[in-house]
């Protein structure tokens, strides 16, 4: 028996953690004690390591359709062969943008090896078109609203000094979004200290348990809401006059704009009281230090950039940004040494109106490349252009994209698709090919990403400390495994398609704003890379070198990197803007329709809001006996009046519907619920062809959505939360209809 230190990489937070190893096969894991952030701390997903790697599930061999709908093993080589001439022969039938891929979670455990995926496109000349993510649904408009609003280059306020703090749709406690190392104790902390922290979401949150003010809005209202918090901080001149003159442009615009949402008039439509809503904004705007943030509860609503647009406001308002002489916040370590000056990157316009708009929606080209919830239309829409085979690369479209049934109905017309997973994931069991990828202790990583997300945005996975670490492979693949990793897979792939792939190595911005751009390193074409050489060239020009942190088995905060933010540059007129013409015009949208979201009908009472499950990243863990075995299903939980109303018991089966689609699913009872919300996980229950099965599947809540009914005129992300719905109780016989 022999213990060895790495990382849990099935979410960005990589928690340090302590293997025990028995015959080549891990058999225990604890969080690493030793390390000097994380105190030891993992979550249930990681202990559970062992169970998910050897679990029967556990995809060891490619398979190949057959006529029949079945699936036969064959060897790895000849599974990446056989893709490598269908792909040749159907670009060259139909043109290189008739391939995409879409990279999706499953990466996390090796993120260098989607960026070979996009190293490829680039190769191929189809990147920004045919590079889909699902950080496309996800929070996109983080990106953009940073784009409209400029980038403070030394980044906001920490949580580690912040005495208040505004989460709004976010619960970090379950999903480690924006704290990484052990979020509930440090959140506990924080308190402790005296931070005033205020959540705002329609469910008590694991996060809210320890606020000094929950607010419990409707859902779907958040911009509506936040407009009113700006509204108070100017009207009553709570904000920091000094740095908004020197850093900051367009505070009329912002203030006539926002000078309707009263409290009074905002309480009225967010179902929170006036007093509160002053509360907050007295609160924020005369604490010393602290910021306000979102997360996806804000984001899957139709407004998350301008929701996102306003709290960039809100900070810039009360000077939430680092200034000279402080210390910066995401301090690099694994990304390369830039100047870091007080000072902004100046706003531009995130999309491109001298090109042509897609050919879906008639969305215009931005910053974001290709984006996920367009993904169904490109397979299915006709015309030059058209999508005919998709590579899947850690991700399972078939749950994960809004609008079950037409993705179905795109991925199963599709020539081509291919799933690079460890499992028959819903997406694998519509795949001609499924290639298994290595897991989690089987594949070497460092924290690279996680300083890298600090460019998409406030409150993403962007560590506050010049933290680093990297984990070897811990132990080999079950023996007779028969793995290709998708780095590899891209890499070769590339070469029998004869492609001359260059790696964009550690470039330090996205879009406009650079501190520096990717170093461009041409890829072997005589033979492949293993993964470790993968992470040095991805890692290239980092500020510490790779080869030093890999003397720090358990992780190492380089403290002495910590230098202090250098004033702003003389020649620098870059300001913040507070007053978009396009935002504002959004907001006038929003106060003209009383609200960002429609109300609930007579026919569709109840509004459906998502959270995240700790035992489960999205779909990963489903297959896990463990975790699935203890909770195999995504619960439909709703407030007992609801249940009372409805006429529905804790445990029944119940038909959950919308104006889109219907699902199976199970109630629960959850008292921490506004009542009028109906709460649930996604990426669970089967495919549309399969038969339902609530308890031991669940139910996919993208079914109760359409991409085509409302979306966001910028990159096309559709409704995903705030969605109106109607529940009722299923009569045990046809349970599983
Ligand atoms: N209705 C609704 N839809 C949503 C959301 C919602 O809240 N509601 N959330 C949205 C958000 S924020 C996101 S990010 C997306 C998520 O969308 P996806 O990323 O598509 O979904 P996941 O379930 O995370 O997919 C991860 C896949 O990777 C596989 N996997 C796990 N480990 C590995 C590995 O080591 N290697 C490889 N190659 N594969 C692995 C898993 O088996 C799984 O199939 O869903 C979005 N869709
Ligand atoms: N354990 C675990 N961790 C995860 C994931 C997982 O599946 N499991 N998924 C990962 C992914 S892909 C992502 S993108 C991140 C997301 O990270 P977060 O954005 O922190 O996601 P959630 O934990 O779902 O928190 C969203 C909160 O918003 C609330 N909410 C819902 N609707 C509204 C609304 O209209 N307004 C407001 N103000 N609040 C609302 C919900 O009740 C919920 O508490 O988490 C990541 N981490
Ligand atoms: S899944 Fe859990 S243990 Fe693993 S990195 Fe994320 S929070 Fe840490
Ligand atoms: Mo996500």
């Amino acid at each position: 028996m022999t213990t060895a230190i790495g990382m849990c990489k099935i979410c960005p937070a990589y928690c340090p953690i302590q293997v025990t190893i028995e015959n080549g096969r891990a058999t225990k894991v604890t969080g690493d004690r030793t390390s000097q952030l994380y105190n030891g701390y993992t979550c249930p997903k990681g202990r559970t390591l062992p169970e998910g790697h050897y679990a029967p599930e556990r995809l060891l061999h490619s398979q190949r359709r057959r006529a029949d709908g079945g699936y036969e093993p064959i060897p790895s080589h000849q599974a990446l062969d056989e893709v490598a001439d269908k792909l040749k022969a159907i670009i060259a039938e139909h043109g290189p943008e008739s391939l995409a891929v879409i990279v999706g979670n499953g990466i996390a455990s090796n993120p260098p090896a989607a960026s070979m995926a996009g190293f490829f496109l680039s190769a191929l000349g189809t990147f920004d078109e045919r590079f889909f993510s699902v950080g496309t649904i996800d929070q996109p408009g983080k990106l953009i609203a940073q784009a409209l609003h400029g980038r403070w280059i030394p980044g906001p306020h920490a949580f580690r000094d912040s005495d208040a703090w505004i989460l709004v749709g976010a619960n970090p406690v379950i999903s480690k979004m924006g704290l990484e190392q052990n979020p509930a104790q440090t959140i506990k902390d924080a308190v402790g200290r005296g931070m005033k922290l205020i959540v705002v979401d329609p469910r008590a949150s694991e996060s809210a348990t320890h606020a000094f003010l929950h607010l419990q809005p409707r859902p779907g209202q958040d911009s509506t809401l936040i407009a009113s918090f700006l509204n108070v901080i100017i009207a009553e001149k709570l904000y920091d006059q000094t740095f908004v003159a020197e850093n900051a442009e367009g505070l009329d615009a912002l203030a006539r704009h926002v000078a309707p949402f009263t409290p009074e008039y905002t309480a009225g439509i967010v179902g929170v009281p006036a007093d509160d809503i002053r509360l907050t904004a007295r609160t924020f705007a005369k604490a010393k230090r602290g910021c306000i943030v979102t997360g996806t509860g804000t984001h899957f609503g139709l407004h998350g950039t301008l929701a996102e647009y306003l709290i960039l406001c809100m900070n810039t308002l009360c000077g939430r940004w680092v200034r000279a002489g402080e210390l910066n916040t995401h301090p690099h370590v694994l990304l390369p040494e830039v100047p870091v000056h007080a000072q902004p990157l100046p706003p531009y316009k995130p999309w491109d109106e001298t090109i042509p708009n897609g050919r879906i929606h008639g969305l215009p080209k931005t910053i974001l490349g290709a984006t996920a919830g367009t993904l169904a239309e490109e397979i299915l829409t006709p015309g030059k252009g058209q999508i005919r085979a998709l590579i899947c690369v850690g991700s399972n479209p078939a749950v994960s994209l809004p609008g079950q049934r037409r993705a179905a109905q795109a991925l199963d017309s599709l020539d081509l698709l291919v799933s690079l997973d460890v499992s028959m994931s819903n997406t694998a069991r519509k795949a001609h090919y499924v290639i298994p990828d290595y897991m989690v202790l089987e594949t070497p990583g460092t924290t690279h990403y996680t300083e890298y997300t600090k460019y998409y945005g406030l409150w993403t996975h962007a560590n506050e400390f010049p933290y680093a670490m990297y984990s070897p492979a811990l132990v080999p693949p079950p023996e007779n495994a028969d793995l290709l990793d998708p780095g590899r897979f891209f890499h070769r792939l590339g070469r029998k398609m004869g492609l001359n792939m260059v790696a964009y190595a550690n470039p330090a911005g996205v879009g406009q704003h650079w501190e520096k751009p990717p170093a461009a390193i041409p890829l072997p074409t005589d033979r492949d890379i293993d993964p470790d050489e993968l992470l040095d060239i991805l890692t290239t020009g980092s500020r510490v070198p790779l080869a030093e942190i890999r003397k720090h088995p358990h992780g190492k905060l380089f403290d002495e990197l910590n230098d202090p933010v250098l004033p702003r540059q003389a020649d620098c007129d870059a300001r913040l803007a507070l007053g978009d013409s396009s935002m504002m015009n959004e907001l006038d949208l929003v106060f003209a329709n009383r609200g960002d979201a429609p109300d609930p009908t007579d026919e569709f009472p109840l509004l459906l809001i998502t959270r995240r499950s700790n035992d489960f990243y999205n779909s990963t863990g489903r297959h896990n006996p463990r975790l699935g075995g203890r909770h195999p299903h995504n619960p439909a939980y709703l407030h007992p009046d609801d249940l009372k109303r409805f006429g529905v018991d804790s445990g029944d089966t119940i038909r959950v519907r919308s104006q889109h689609g219907d699902i199976h699913a199970i109630a629960a009872r959850d008292t921490r619920l506004r009542p009028g919300t109906l709460s649930m996980s996604h990426c669970f229950g089967t495919n549309p062809d399969e038969t339902a099965d609530p308890v031991n599947q669940g139910g996919c809540t993208s079914a109760l959505m359409d991409a085509n009914a409302e979306f966001d005129p910028l990159f096309g992300q559709p409704r995903m939360n705030a969605v109106p719905v109607s529940i009722t109780p299923v009569d045990p016989e046809i349970r599983g209809q």
